[in-house]
């Protein structure tokens, strides 16, 4: 909340400047570390570039919180979601009505953010209606069916660049660019929530496109643990304990395992 006062993510830090909005994220450090490879968002007097541009207007203002979310409340529209039940049933309750008195009592807590946390709480209320509207879910799921629609189209046009040239193709050519970072996170996204049946199922060349982005090292490495649930818990664990039960009990944690590990390699175990 005091990186940016509309409190959402993902925020980006670097060199104590703060950027915030996943396309914004993606032109800062595309600008910032152009020396490291092929541009993401190349010049537009390119017809890379042009169709770079072109995908991520397309592809960066769909909603993905309200796929993510929405379906939490209307599962019968997901087939083989990754969620558990269990995960389904936290994650509405968190997002209900407690979800804005949090937020109240962390504008009691830092009057400072009073205002920006009064807010977010606010949009609570008006977001939750919109996850709930099942009707507004199936016409956004449409909408998103008719772009896969459009990226199946130009995925054509790069098998055939394929077959002429013998190199590999992301969306828009050669190059992995800012409309495949947005195309590869929003497909492991669709798959995490159940949507595969509206995306990559019924679209092989969206299919094979997905494959080819899971074997892509940066995506590996990245992103691809995402939708692994028990690692991301694991990973989350330290901070999760440090949160709820504050720095002592981590610090303990740590002198145990310490002691522990001494204890070991003494008795030679
Ligand atoms: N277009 C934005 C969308 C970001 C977004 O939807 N963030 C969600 C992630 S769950 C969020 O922070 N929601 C909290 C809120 O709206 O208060 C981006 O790509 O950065």
């Amino acid at each position: 909340m005091r990186l940016d006062k509309t409190g959402m993510v993902p925020i980006l830090v670097h060199e104590g400047k703060v950027i915030s909005d996943s396309t914004r994220i993606v032109d800062y450090l595309d600008t910032v570390f152009h020396d490291r490879g092929p541009r993401l968002a190349p010049p537009l007097d390119t017809d890379l570039g042009r169709r770079v541009r072109h995908f991520r207007d397309l592809l960066d203002v769909l909603p993905v919180e309200l796929y993510t979310y929405g379906t939490l409340y209307h599962p019968d529209l997901t087939k083989d979601s990754m969620l558990p039940e269990i995960i389904r049933r936290e994650g509405r309750k968190a997002l209900g009505p407690s979800a804005a008195q949090r937020l109240r009592d962390l504008a009691a807590m830092h009057p400072d953010l009073a205002e920006a946390y009064i807010r977010k709480a606010d949009r609570v209320a008006e977001r939750r209606r919109k996850r709930e509207d099942r009707g507004l879910i199936e016409r956004i799921l449409d909408e998103l069916e008719v772009v896969l629609d459009e990226v199946e189209k130009e995925l054509e046009e790069r098998k055939k660049d394929k077959e002429a040239s013998g190199q590999q193709q992301w969306l828009c050519g050669e190059s992995f660019t800012a409309a495949d970072v947005t195309l590869s996170c929003l497909l492991h996204r669709l798959k995490f929530v159940g949507l595969t049946h509206r995306s990559t199922q019924k679209r092989p060349l969206l299919e094979a496109y997905y494959l080819q982005a899971q074997q892509f090292a940066p995506f590996k490495a990245e992103v691809m643990y995402t939708n692994n649930l028990p690692y991301v818990i694991v990973r989350n664990l330290p901070r999760l304990i440090y949160k709820s039960a504050g720095p002592k009990l981590v610090v303990w944690a740590a002198m145990m395992v310490a002691v522990a590990a001494v204890a070991a390699m003494v008795l030679k175990y």
